[in-house]
């Protein structure tokens, strides 16, 4: 029975490419790049979607995978982009590694096409792609789980730090030569999402750093990193600054006019770092939305669950145990609503953290700003 099974596993002989034959194991189990392979072997074309503004770790794995499946079957692929790339770091990563990325809006669909999703699953409320568009293949490493009926290929570990691990590993089980160009995407994908504090990673990550270093281009890496910031990141950052209120060991930050939805995370990726506080919650609105990012210091913390339990029906939410995000479509952008939102958010906060209903204490009392405008 345990035979029969195997074999099931396996795709039908006639459209497994001869390249591929050699790296089936020896015991005749089938790789997981494999299979992702041989399901793509008759297809005209394949195109990689991915989470709406794209990070580095959709990025990577999106041109990671297009090289493998161009090197291993010769099939065109294309890359999408939806929505905007916005945070410098990303712009700088696909202008300096020359993505070719399609807008979705733009793009059609082939009868015969494939369709691989990574960084994110179908139906999150993640991404703009058409829900009758059927996808074959889904690499992730999210926890929030998605409608996955009817996709072929499912590959999601929520254990690894990136999808460009994932991607990394089936770059190295099917053993071909990988460009400075596709290294140096995937090393920055890894590299953010792992290299931060909390540190979110398995050995697997730190493997394939391990793996694609020697490869990337280390100066294209550190101007990536150190990218140019408009005037408008700086404004956000005092902004962050001046709204925070600490409740305990909560500080929480409110950005009225967020230039670019990533700009959350930003804040509160540099908040979560102050000593006082174990979590770490901004919320901005951006584009008719209340943008939410949440971090906290603390080891199973939950906190994508617990940033879920806040937002509730009012809107989506996710993510990791020490990291999480979440959007709210806000119903009217008048002062008193979004105040109304942030009072009723604040509230569910610490509820959930169980934290003491408080006045909360300024980050910076109002009497230093008024001294610091005053110098
Ligand atoms: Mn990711």
């Amino acid at each position: 029975m345990a035979r029969r099974a195997a074999e099931a596993d396996k795709p039908p002989v006639s459209v497994v490419p001869i390249a591929l034959a050699a790296t089936s194991t020896a015991n005749g189990g089938w790789k997981k790049s494999d299979r992702f392979l041989a399901g793509l072997a008759n297809k005209s074309r394949v195109t990689f979607i991915s989470h709406v503004q794209p990070d580095p770790d959709s990025l990577g794995s999106m041109l990671g995978l297009a090289h493998l499946v161009e090197t291993q079957l010769g099939i065109p692929t294309r890359l999408t982009r939806d929505g905007i790339i916005s945070r410098a770091e990303n712009r700088t990563m696909a202008d300096l590694l020359e993505f070719n990325l399609i807008p979705l809006e733009e793009i059609t669909f082939d009868k015969n096409e494939a369709v691989v999703m990574v960084d994110s699953q179908p139906r999150t409320g993640r991404h703009s792609l058409c829900d009758s568009i059927q996808i074959y293949a889904v690499i992730d490493h999210h926890e929030t789980p998605g409608d996955l009926s009817g996709v072929e290929h499912i590959d999601i570990r929520p254990n690894l730090g990136s999808t460009c691990t994932l991607v990394t590993r089936y770059l190295m089980e099917q053993d071909i030569p990988i460009s400075r160009q596709v290294a140096t995407a995937l090393s920055y994908g890894i590299e953010t999402e792992i290299f931060g504090y909390p540190r979110e990673a398995s050995d697997l990550d730190d493997d394939a750093i391990h793996f694609l270093y020697p490869l990337a281009d280390k100066d294209l890496l550190a101007r990536i990193r150190n990218a140019r910031l408009p005037h408008s990141h700086f404004e956000c950052l005092l902004q962050a600054l001046q709204s925070s209120f600490i409740y305990d060991r909560l500080i929480i930050s409110w950005i009225d006019d967020l230039p670019q939805p990533e700009q959350a995370a930003e804040v509160v990726d540099f908040l979560v770092r102050f000593e006082e506080v174990d979590w770490a919650v901004c919320g901005g609105v951006c584009n008719g939305k209340l943008i939410l990012s949440v971090r906290t210091s603390l080891h199973g913390a939950e906190a994508g669950e617990k940033l879920q339990l806040v937002v509730g029906n009012l809107g989506k939410a996710g993510g990791h145990d020490r990291r999480a995000g979440g959007c709210i479509r806000l119903n009217s952008t008048s002062a008193s609503a979004i105040d109304d939102l942030q009072a009723e958010l604040r509230r569910r906060f610490l509820k959930v953290l169980n934290i003491e209903e408080t006045r909360g204490q300024r980050l910076v009392p109002l009497r230093d700003m008024l001294q610091n405008l005053q110098s």
